[in-house]
Formats: C-alpha cells, sequence, structure tokens
C-alpha cells in the first residue's frame, strides 16, 4: 500500500523532540500536522504551522480535555481501510480527512501515582483514554499508518521518509504496531494493580489491626515495576491484572501480563551469591503473606519468606484454633486444640529437634501465655511468628526477643488464588491448592468404617499433609502431626519415615506408640504402604485412592483390619 504520510495526528504529554519532528514533516515532506491543544501550543511557538483539532473534528474539545480527540473523524480517518473501496467511500461521505501517522504518548498515569502524595482523584485524571484509543486504532491499520508511542522513534521514522518519498516500510510499521499494545497493556496493568491496591488498602484500614506495626519493606511507596522491562510478564488476563482466577482457569490467557510492585529487596536470595527481591502481585490477598505487616525482629530473608509462606498456607485451612512449626517446607509439628496455646505446646512437642530454628504460624491472635511458652519454657530458638494478631502483653513480651521476627496479618482469609512458580526460562501458572473437597464424597472400601475419632484425626491429617512435600505421608495421633515423611521418591520410603518419627515422638513423650492415623497426599501405587504402615500400628488410612492396585491395598488393609478412606482428591505438593 501507499504508506505515504500526508496528514499526522500529534498528541503527546512528553513533548521530548516534538518540534524537530514535526517541523521536518513539515519541512520535508509537506505534511499537514493535527494537533490537540498543549501540544499545538507548543508547535505554533516553533513556528510550525498546525491544524487544531477542532477544527478537523468540527467539535470541541470538551469536558477539562476528557473529550479531545475520541471523535469518528479521529478513528474513521485512522481505521478507514485504503485498499476497500467502500470503506473510501464512506470516507468520501462523511467528509473524514485519512491520518496516516499518529504520534501519541499518553498521560503520565505511571509517574504520578509514584508520588505517595496524590490523590486518588487526581490519580484517575491522569488515565489517559483518548491516548490509548488512538494509539490502537492507528495501531491496526498498520497496512497504512504510521505509528510512533516512543519519542525514541522519531529520527527513525523521519529516516525512512527521506528513503522512501515521504513513506515508510511496512515492516517498520509492523514492528511499530507491536510497540504500542505492549505499552497499552503496560498502561493497563499499571491502573488496574493502582485501584487493586487502592482496594485493599481500604479493607485494610478497615480491619482493626495490631497498632505499632510497620509494613515488609518498603510498601507501597517502592517502585512499580515496568511491566514492558522488568516484569515477569506473566498473569492476569491483559485487561484485568487484579488476578481473577476463576476467568483465568476458565480460558487461560494466551498473553498474560502482570505488573509487579517491589516490596523488599532482600539481603540475598536461598544463598548469599544469589541475588534477590520479594514482589508483591496484583490482587493478593488481604491476609497474605505480601500483605503482612512486620511489627520486630531483623529483616526477612528469602527462606524465611518461602517458609513462612508455607506455614501460613497451612495454618490458614483450619477453622479450628491451629499452629504449625515449620522446617525446610515442611510442617514438622502441626496440631489442633481448643485454644491456640496448647495448640502450639501440642505441635512443638512433635519434634522439638526440628523446631528449633522453625517457623510458629498460629491462625489466631498470640496471647501472652504462648509466648511465655515458646521463650521461656521450651526456649525454642524461632526464626519468624506469623499470626493474624497479637495481644498488648504478648507484643510487650516478644520486645524481649528483638531479633525474633513477628509479622501480623491482620485476619485469616483464603489464599491468594493464582500462583506462580518459574522454571529454567519461562514461568509456571496454577491457581492455588487448596483442601475443600466435601468429606460426602469421601468413600470407604474396606470392611471397617473409621471410628469418630480416627475420621477427626483423619481429616486432620489430610489437611496437615496438604503442606508436606511429595511423596507426603503424614501420621497422626490426637490432632496433632506426630510422624511425617515428607519429599522422599518412594512413597514406601516417606511411610517408613513417618512411621519411625511417629515411634521416637511417642517415646520421647513416654505415651503408647499406637492409635496412629496416616494420610497420604496421593495413591499408593502398591500394597507394600499398607503392610509397612500395618506393622507400625497404623489402624486408619486417607488417601486419594484410584490406583490400578487400589483392590490390592484394599484386601490388605482388610487383612490387617484397617480401615481406609478414599477422598478422590489428591494433593501433590512438588
Ligand atoms: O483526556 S483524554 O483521555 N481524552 C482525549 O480525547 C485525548 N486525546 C488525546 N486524553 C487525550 N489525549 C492525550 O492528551 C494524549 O494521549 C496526550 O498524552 C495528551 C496530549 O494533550 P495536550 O496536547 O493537550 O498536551
Amino acid at each position: 500500500q501507499d504508506a505515504r504520510i500526508r496528514r499526522a495526528l500529534i498528541s503527546v504529554t512528553d513533548k521530548t523532540g516534538v518540534v524537530d519532528f514535526a517541523r521536518e514533516l513539515v519541512e520535508a515532506h509537506g505534511v499537514e500536522i493535527v494537533s490537540t491543544g498543549g501540544t499545538a501550543r507548543v508547535l505554533i511557538e516553533a513556528g510550525i504551522p498546525v491544524v487544531p483539532i477542532e477544527e478537523f473534528t468540527g467539535f470541541p474539545e470538551m469536558m477539562d480535555g476528557r473529550v479531545k480527540t475520541l471523535h469518528p473523524k479521529v478513528h474513521g480517518g485512522l481505521l478507514a481501510r485504503r485498499d476497500l473501496p467502500a470503506h473510501m467511500e464512506q470516507v468520501r461521505e462523511h467528509e473524514i480527512g485519512l491520518i496516516d501517522l499518529v504520534a501519541v504518548n499518553l498521560y503520565e498515569f505511571e509517574r504520578t501515582v509514584a508520588d505517595p502524595t496524590t490523590s486518588f482523584a487526581d490519580a484517575i485524571e491522569h488515565i489517559d483514554i483518548g491516548g490509548p484509543s488512538m494509539l490502537r486504532s492507528a495501531a491496526k491499520n498498520a497496512d497504512a499508518v504510521t505509528v510512533v508511542v516512543d519519542p525514541a522513534d522519531y529520527t527513525r521514522v523521519l529516516a525512512e521518509m527521506a528513503k522512501y518519498a515521504g513513506a515508510t516500510q511496512l515492516a517498520t510499521r509492523r514492528q511499530l504496531q507491536a510497540k504500542v499494545y505492549a505499552r497499552t497493556a503496560a498502561y493497563d496493568a499499571a491502573i488496574a494493580s493502582y485501584l487493586a491496591e487502592q482496594l485493599e488498602q481500604a479493607d485494610a484500614s478497615a480491619a482493626t489491626t495490631a497498632s505499632c506495626c510497620t509494613g515488609i519493606g518498603t510498601e507501597h511507596a517502592a517502585c512499580s515495576v515496568d511491566s514492558a522491562s522488568a516484569s515477569a510478564a506473566v498473569a492476569a488476563p491483559a485487561a484485568d491484572s487484579s488476578l481473577d482466577a476463576a476467568a483465568w482457569a476458565a480460558a487461560p490467557a494466551a498473553e498474560l501480563t502482570l505488573s509487579l510492585t517491589m516490596q523488599q529487596e532482600l539481603r540475598y536470595g536461598e544463598n548469599p551469591h544469589q541475588t534477590a527481591a520479594f514482589y508483591r502481585l496484583p490482587g493478593a490477598s488481604a491476609h497474605s503473606l505480601a500483605s503482612a505487616h512486620q511489627i520486630q525482629g531483623k529483616e526477612l530473608s528469602y527462606n524465611n519468606l518461602l517458609d513462612t509462606d508455607a506455614a501460613w498456607a497451612l495454618v490458614r485451612e483450619f477453622n479450628e484454633p491451629a499452629c504449625v512449626v515449620l522446617k525446610h517446607q515442611n510442617p514438622c509439628g502441626s496440631a489442633v486444640a481448643p485454644d491456640i496455646t496448647t495448640a502450639y505446646d501440642r505441635a512443638f512437642a512433635c519434634d522439638p529437634k526440628s523446631a528449633f530454628g522453625g517457623i510458629i504460624a498460629c491462625n489466631r491472635e498470640v496471647p501472652l501465655e504462648l509466648v511465655e511458652h515458646f521463650a521461656d519454657v521450651n526456649k525454642q530458638f524461632v526464626e519468624v511468628l506469623i499470626a493474624p494478631s497479637y495481644t498488648p502483653e504478648a507484643l510487650e513480651r516478644l520486645k524481649r526477643r528483638q531479633n525474633l521476627r513477628v509479622l501480623a496479618t491482620g485476619g485469616v482469609d483464603t489464599p491468594t488464588e493464582m500462583e506462580f512458580r518459574s522454571v529454567d526460562g519461562g514461568m509456571l501458572v496454577q491457581t492455588v491448592d487448596r483442601v475443600d473437597e466435601d468429606v460426602a464424597n469421601f468413600s470407604v472400601p474396606t470392611k471397617r468404617q473409621p471410628t469418630d475419632s480416627e475420621l477427626a484425626d483423619l481429616l486432620f491429617a489430610w489437611r496437615v499433609c496438604k503442606g508436606v512435600k511429595s511423596n507426603a505421608i503424614l501420621i497422626a495421633k490426637d490432632q496433632a502431626g506426630v510422624g511425617m515423611g515428607p519429599g522422599q521418591p518412594n512413597r514406601v520410603d516417606s511411610a517408613l519415615l513417618a512411621c519411625t518419627r511417629a515411634e521416637d515422638t511417642c517415646e520421647r513423650m513416654g505415651v503408647e506408640a499406637s492409635g496412629f492415623v496416616c494420610a497420604s497426599d496421593a495413591f499408593f501405587p502398591f500394597r507394600d504402604n499398607v503392610d509397612v504402615l500395618a506393622e507400625h500400628d497404623v489402624t486408619a488410612i486417607i488417601q486419594p485412592g484410584g490406583s490400578k492396585r487400589d483392590d490390592e491395598c484394599i484386601a490388605a488393609c482388610d487383612e490387617h483390619g484397617i480401615a481406609m478412606v478414599f477422598t478422590g482428591v489428591r494433593h501433590f505438593r512438588h
């Protein structure tokens, strides 16, 4: 197509280089310049002839500039297909002037909201509507229209026009086209992220939280990562970066754009020679780790964050008071009890040796008594304590452990719905794993049904097992996780490990090693697991079922008098 540029529409907030660009368009190529208010003024002052936008559209700029270029004469002039006679007929009929080049850059929304003193109303006024619309129209019609969103491209366009008698090449227009949609997607992502953050802040200030909190890291004031450069360029259907997990799950977006907000620069990564930082996702749940407030203690490390995340994910699965002691991604202690201090005592008792240097997570307000138990009675060295809130007395007592990182989430809610993990050169995205299956759908294929107390322990173990690395086996007794077999590459080793730990726990506590129940995160491939568990006094098992050899396992259970529950759902955690 003839892409000679005869008319250009220039409307820019960043006026860098625009005068020289417009001057050369006019003087070297005889281009007619149409321009909006502020841009037109700058060009006219520089002595460049300009057709004001009002004259071009026959309509005044109105509503404080909210409506300047949103007019069919503009969008018709950009979108008309020069190769279709019907389009060109309509152009003539409605006296539309074709626009061959658009140079637009947008109201500076990102810069405006990066200033913490910006009001909400001011932020909204900085949402550019007309600019992105023109860019998108022009880019859609890149077969005929040259679109320049980046002032750095002015010289390139001029150079090409000089070479090709006032026209640009299709290959160039295609590159400029792609640049436009990347820019408008990043722009919308920044708006969505700002609005989601505002909603969260409103929620957070509505909720009652401990008073003396400071944010983890630099919170909100920190720089917003430019999605075009540093963005991990994942997630969120483009128009909505607030991570609508249900919408995404229904139709995973082919292209996902995510703008991440820097939450905290970390001293280093998993190891001291690795560089690391913590970013906040748009749509982070109100009581997520990313939303938590650090009340006191040393700076959180990369590994602290990983382990605290795993611990918090686990306790928020429980409605009743629950405590988890977590080390290296696995809950080495877990218990529920009528009160949170008892839950802590019982969780700690599961494995005091492993609890050294662990994370404590509680799903209830932490009272003084609990702090006294871990600090004075157990003298437990703790890396991080995370809970919805703390009583004033507990906070006072915690001050004596200056280094202990104490986090308040302000409440307990359901987790952020989407999960991201990186692989070499890529990103995996999934909806979050929750234990929300309906017990009514569980079945018991064995001759023996679990007793009420076995069933209560099975349901407890099933929840905790979700937080254990696969292959995961968890042995529970009296609503506490007494033995754990995490992360073995074969399930029977996990079972053996869990049973041994359970027996050690009982020996240490001076109680009989019996009345164990077992949860397995995925089905048993062979009956050998059942045989091992039976040998170690497990009387009831909960697992998904669905193995080719279920029949073998059911027969083994029946031989040993074990009751087994099938959940039909598995909870791998790799
Ligand atoms: O307020 S808008 O969303 N409505 C419009 O119709 C419109 N047209 C252009 N913003 C609009 N623009 C933007 O104005 C451009 O994207 C550009 O950033 C800015 C240039 O305004 P001025 O030429 O008055 O400085």
